[in-house]
């Protein structure tokens, strides 16, 4: 791997540190050792190098950066000091990038396969084509579905992205004539932006305001590990510790809870019962935030255990439906209630109760995906923001805070280039099902307005509503990353053509018959990407800071470009009038190659920030240059209250009953003519009537029975993971034991002395992990910080391709085992969300090497 850098220190600056170049020879150094330094001393020309400008897709952080590059290598890696958001500081896996950029493993040019039989441990035997043969075929195959008037057959699929993957995904999909423009969004967090939307109107994440508040709540949220904006929480978490008090509920002791006040190791898939518990201890206490909430009419608390309250005696000020909330849920749902089912006990709620009443409205209630992205886990995800609500900390200072609104625009549309014989293709029904009645899947209100990513290899595989003859996969790896892997392996053995673009041959490459060497995303191409944190939010540059390697195309305009040329020889001429339509705003210029398209597309998503005539707000430039130089553009500071009595839901408030969603829900019902507790029952919960718009208990989902499956799994990120992409980095390997109870170069299950000694495990032994989906192999970690019952085991490792470091034997054999195996690939549908957490049964099995 990249010879030039270890642990941050160049070799060169070491040995010129301590005995300066003279003195080099005069050190015994060994054969290898020596040619090392000599050709660093040869490369290495100090202060030639210049910082470049590019943006981090390490994680949904997307940190702006400064890259170091000199003699066209990228060397160094630091915060961007321009961004509002975070600065120069960062996560400790920007330097990963490096490693990626530069892992030998890297596809280069472009690879046919040769072996039509696909499978794990099967050799695809790829051989190198070139890019004429490579786009010559696959403009062949797109052609024949065009003959045939089977446009739709046409599907592609995104991981990863910048605001430029509109071009290759969505519009030129739409320009091919398919509707199958699936994203990783329902792989991703769907659920949480469902408890956004369904109480206070925004399809979206959330900001949180740490450098004013003084109670943080977090429901599974590891801020120093993973969630958004990483970098800027690791910056600034210290300081807050002086200010405020921090509760973990995480079934896992994460890195957040090791520096926390509590912890709370809450049973998995219990978390609403201890939101509601919260809520209703706030209640009884009086302590609500009466300038958000309101106040009873007389100033008399009539929340008492068990009793009704009459709504007229309530002025409700900014929310809407406490009332109906307590009589039809929170009235009975007492903390002693809940430490019976979610295992937090009584007097723990009481106090964290009274914490949070006393610091409100400086409150904050984080959730992750692991407390949200559970079969039911639609009304966890409201049961847990419904206690901002509460306590008066939505939109307010110390609080929670939505994104600030940031001025980019859009990739231009490709609506005008779509033929007769394409919008045939796109009224099919999308690949994904959604929108049918058991997939609501209901994002900003519009029944079938999400995606159900997962949804895709069933459809394949039963032909439902059609089977695909192309699959384009970008930026993904869904053979990996999704729940239910063996599916997507047999999905794709059965579509005839399937293309990936990527850097490394990973799990979905093995299945591919034509394989595109994609641009590295930060380092190689052009691209937008937006961040938000510290009360601004931020749109930042993605440009080629080094020559790109080998073969590879910029994935977002350049494949785009050379399959539209391609077309354009075969008579079909739209796509590439549609990209030509994408040019430069300052010439007017039309591009002529694929990487003037990504500049031209990069330029216009981001003038209304750079160019002076379109100036609204936030930082203003002189110019794309000044823009370019600087990399980021910060909006102006967040101004506290702007939404109290104007939220965007059905009553313009914070709803407790949500009008929203029963508004959302009855059109889903509607359109299926049927009614709403028809679809309830249809989306597995368990709720009927009113209850389908209030944030109530549902009683977790348990997979697999306890007799056969008696542990609980808990999957969770490992705090070097780059989503699934950093496992091929030694760096990776190497410091993997950052994360508590893990263990360098290994994959390991985490379980608790209790469990390990009842089932006889050690240290280091070898177990089988069995679910009711399959089964994996991986290394014991006997480790205090999981609740007896359970099992917590890291997403990244347990690949068997990607490269030589990730995998044992690349192709065959993997390093430890792939959580996903075991994940059944069960859903939240009212989000569509892909349900990872919550109670999935597993069997622990001590495996005797032979
Ligand atoms: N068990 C479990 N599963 C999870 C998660 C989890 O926490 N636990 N997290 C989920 C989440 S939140 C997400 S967002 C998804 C992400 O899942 P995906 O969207 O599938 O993304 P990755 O797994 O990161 O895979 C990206 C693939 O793109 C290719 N690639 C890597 N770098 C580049 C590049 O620079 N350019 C190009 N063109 N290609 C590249 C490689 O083939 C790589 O495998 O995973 C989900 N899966
Ligand atoms: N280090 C790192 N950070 C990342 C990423 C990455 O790959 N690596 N990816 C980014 C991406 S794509 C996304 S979408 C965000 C997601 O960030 P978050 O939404 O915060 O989600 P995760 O970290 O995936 O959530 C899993 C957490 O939930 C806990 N958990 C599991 N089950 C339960 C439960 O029943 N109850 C509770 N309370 N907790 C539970 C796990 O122990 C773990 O701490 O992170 C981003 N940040
Ligand atoms: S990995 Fe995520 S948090 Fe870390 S630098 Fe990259 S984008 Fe930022
Ligand atoms: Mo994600």
């Amino acid at each position: 791997m990249s010879s030039c850098y270890f642990g941050g220190v160049s070799r060169r600056t070491f040995l010129l540190g301590t005995a300066g170049v003279t003195a080099l020879s005069q050190f015994p150094l060994s054969p290898l050792a020596q040619a090392m330094s000599e050709d660093r001393l040869l490369s290495a020309k100090p202060g030639t190098g210049k910082w470049i400008a590019t943006t981090c897709n390490g994680c949904t952080s997307f940190c702006a950066k400064q890259i170091y590059v000199q003699d066209g290598r990228a060397l160094h890696i630091r915060g961007n000091e321009f961004s509002k958001v975070h600065g120069k500081a960062s996560c400790p896996r920007q330097y990963l990038s490096l490693q990626e950029l530069y892992d030998p493993d890297r596809v280069k040019t472009p690879l046919l396969r040769m072996n039509p039989k696909k499978g794990q441990g099967i050799d695809p035997v790829f051989k190198p084509i070139s890019w004429e043969e490579a786009i010559s075929l696959f403009a062949d195959k797109i052609m024949a579905l065009r003959e045939k008037n089977e446009t739709h057959k046409y599907v592609a699929l995104r991981g990863r992205y910048s605001f430029l993957s509109d071009i290759l995904i969505k519009n030129f999909t739409t320009v091919l004539g398919s509707p199958n423009a699936i994203t990783h969004s329902s792989l991703c967090a769907e659920a949480d932006k469902f408890g956004s939307y369904y109480t206070e109107g925004g399809w979206e994440y959330r900001q949180y305001d740490i450098k004013n508040t003084r109670y943080v709540l977090s429901f599974g949220v590891d801020p120093l590990s993973a969630n958004r904006q990483v970098s800027y929480y690791c910056s600034e978490w210290g300081n807050m510790l002086d200010h405020a008090q921090v509760a973990i509920v995480d079934p896992r002791f994460s890195s957040s809870a090791s520096k926390a006040d509590e912890w709370l190791p809450i049973i998995p898939g219990q978390d609403s019962a201890l939101a509601l518990s919260l809520a209703h201890q706030i209640l009884v206490n009086d302590g609500w935030h009466k300038a958000f909430v309101g106040q009873f009419i007389d100033g008399v608390n009539r929340f008492q255990s068990g009793e009704v309250v009459d709504p007229l005696a309530f002025n409700e000020l900014h929310t809407y439906g406490l009332v109906e909330w307590w009589n039809l849920e929170l009235k009975d749902r007492t903390p002693e209630w809940a430490e019976t089912v979610c295992g937090i006990s009584a007097e723990q709620i009481k106090r964290i109760a009274q914490k949070l009443i006393a610091a409100a409205p400086k409150v904050q209630i984080w959730r992750s995906r692991g407390a949200q992205m559970q079969h039911r886990g639609a009304y966890t995800t409201i049961a847990c923001h419904a206690l901002n609500g509460l306590l008066g900390a939505v939109d307010n200072e110390g609080g929670v805070i939505q994104y600030n609104s940031s001025r980019e625009d859009s990739v231009p549309s490709a609506k005008e280039f779509v033929d007769d014989l394409a919008k045939k293709g796109l009224k099919q029904e999308r690949i994904d099902r959604v929108g049918r009645l058991e997939w609501p899947a209901l994002k900003s209100g519009k029944s079938g307005g999400g995606v159900l990513t997962n949804v895709v290899a069933d459809s394949i595989l039963s032909a439902d509503p059609y089977k695909p003859e192309i699959v384009l996969g970008y930026l993904n790896n869904f053979t990996f990353s999704a729940p239910g892997t063996q599916r997507w392996e047999d999905a794709l053995k059965s579509v005839p053509f399937v293309v990936h673009v990527t850097t490394n041959i990973s799990e979905f490459s093995w299945f591919s018959d034509l394989i595109l060497p994609g641009s590295h995303f930060m380092y190689e191409k052009w691209g937008v990407q937006g961040s938000c944190g510290n009360m601004h939010s931020q749109v930042s540059i993605i440009q080629p800071i080094i020559k790109r390697l080998g073969d590879t195309v910029d994935d977002e305009s350049g494949i785009p470009w050379l399959l539209a040329k391609e077309l354009d020889k075969r008579g079909f001429s739209n796509p590439l009038a549609y990209l030509k339509s994408i040019r430069d705003p300052e010439t007017q210029k039309e591009p002529i190659t694929g990487d003037e398209l990504g500049l031209y597309a990069a330029k216009v998503v981001t003038q209304p920030l750079w160019d002076p005539a379109k100036y609204v707000d936030g930082d203003k430039f002189s110019g794309w240059d000044e823009f370019l130089q600087k990399g980021v553009w910060n909006s102006e500071p967040y101004q506290f209250r702007q939404l109290w009595g104007k939220m965007k839901t059905k009553t313009g408030r914070f709803e407790f009953y949500s009008e929203t969603l029963k508004s959302a829900l009855s059109k889903h019902a509607e359109k299926h003519n049927t009614d709403v507790d028809e679809v309830m029952r249809i989306c597995n919960y368990q709720a009927q009537g009113e209850m389908a718009f209030i944030p109530h208990y549902e009683q977790p989902y348990r997979f697999g029975e306890p007799a056969e499956y008696p542990m609980l799994f808990i999957d969770h990120k490992s705090r070097l993971n780059r989503e699934g992409r950093s496992a091929n980095n030694q760096w990776y390997q190497n410091n993997l034991d950052i994360d508590p109870g893990a263990v360098k170069h290994q994959d390991v299950v985490k379980i608790n002395p209790i469990d390990a000694q009842q089932l006889g495990l050690k240290n280091g032994d070898r177990v089988k992990i069995t679910s009711i989906q399959g089964e994996i192999a991986c290394q014991v970690s006997i480790f205090e910080g999981v609740r007896p019952g359970t099992v917590a085991k890291a997403f990244g490792q347990g690949h068997w391709a990607y490269g030589k470091v990730a995998s044992k034997v690349f192709g065959q054999e993997a390093l430890g085992g792939n959580n996903n195996t075991i994940l059944p690939p069960a859903h939240e549908h009212l989000s569509g969300a892909a349900a990872f957490y919550g109670q999935i049964g597993v069997r622990i099995e001590k495996m005797i090497e032979g």
